[in-house]
């Protein structure tokens, strides 16, 4: 039995961490199959069909076989391990290995949670026109994930601070200083070959210059890093991903 026929991705065309499993299915040419969900218009991350596959109100989810998993990173792991296609995303050697994993951990909780910080009041904002508050009260009640209801409910009444903003900027351009110094010394995070590290940060500049934040797009500060942009967004895999368009748009 051939287990590509097997494999569903819950996911939403723009999302950054939906690209990142996109990325890795195309760069490992793993077949799949797509269930669309609308996290814009319709919400459905937070109806119970969907939180019965993700309890966090995310995208994205694996179905393999209807075995679920659900974290982009963890998925982007689990694919490059059961599917043995001739390309590897994570080194042989041990201590890569480690280094991979510190760098998704630091793109996961320093530059995913930033940026979803930043793109509230830039480009999340015309998600609610026309949305009353206590009607986005009710919808965020639903979420399923105990500290992302708290934040979208602390933000639904305070919006994002100043500060939030400034430490949110500090975090991923420390961030970028360290894949500037690695960078410097070899042509991906983890040595001379493509791994799963790049492909955790792939989706993120684009966001950046997106939600017009200069000062992170600015590559003469950090030219090292500037060419991994130009080299990873010149990926076939990556364009492949970016290519998948919004099935849901009118
Ligand atoms: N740690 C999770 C984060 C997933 C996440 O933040 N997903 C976003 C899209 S990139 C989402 O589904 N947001 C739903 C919402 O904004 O309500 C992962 O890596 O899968």
């Amino acid at each position: 039995m051939d287990i590509r026929h097997m494999l569903k991705l819950y996911h939403y065309w723009s999302s950054t961490c939906s690209r990142r499993v996109r990325i890795t299915l195309a760069e490992k040419q793993i077949d799949w199959t797509s269930h669309h969900v609308d996290i814009h218009r319709k919400k459905e991350q937070l109806e119970e069909w969907y939180k019965q596959i993700n309890p966090n109100s995310y995208v994205p989810a694996l179905d393999h076989d209807g075995r679920i998993l659900i974290e982009s990173l963890v998925i982007m792991q689990y694919l490059d391990e059961v599917y043995d296609t001739g390309t590897s995303l994570v080194p042989d050697d041990a201590y890569r290995r480690g280094m991979m994993r510190i760098w998704m951990d630091r793109f996961e909780y320093a530059v995913h949670k930033a940026v979803n910080a930043l793109s509230h009041s830039r480009s999340h904002s015309d998600k609610f026109v026309g949305v009353s508050h206590d009607e986005l009260k009710a919808l965020w009640m639903k979420v399923g994930n105990p500290e992302k209801r708290r934040i979208l409910l602390h933000r639904l009444e305070y919006g994002v601070s100043e500060a939030e903003e400034a430490s949110a900027i500090e975090r991923i351009e420390n961030v970028l200083d360290m894949m500037e110094a690695q960078l410097a010394q070899t042509p991906w995070l983890c040595g001379d070959t493509l791994t799963l590290a790049d492909i955790a940060m792939a989706p993120y500049p684009e966001r950046f210059e997106a939600n017009k934040l200069d000062m992170l797009t600015d590559f003469s500060k950090r030219p090292h890093y500037g060419n991994w942009v130009a080299k990873i967004q010149s990926l076939p895999s990556y364009k492949e991903a970016y290519a998948f368009p919004n099935p849901d748009a009118a």
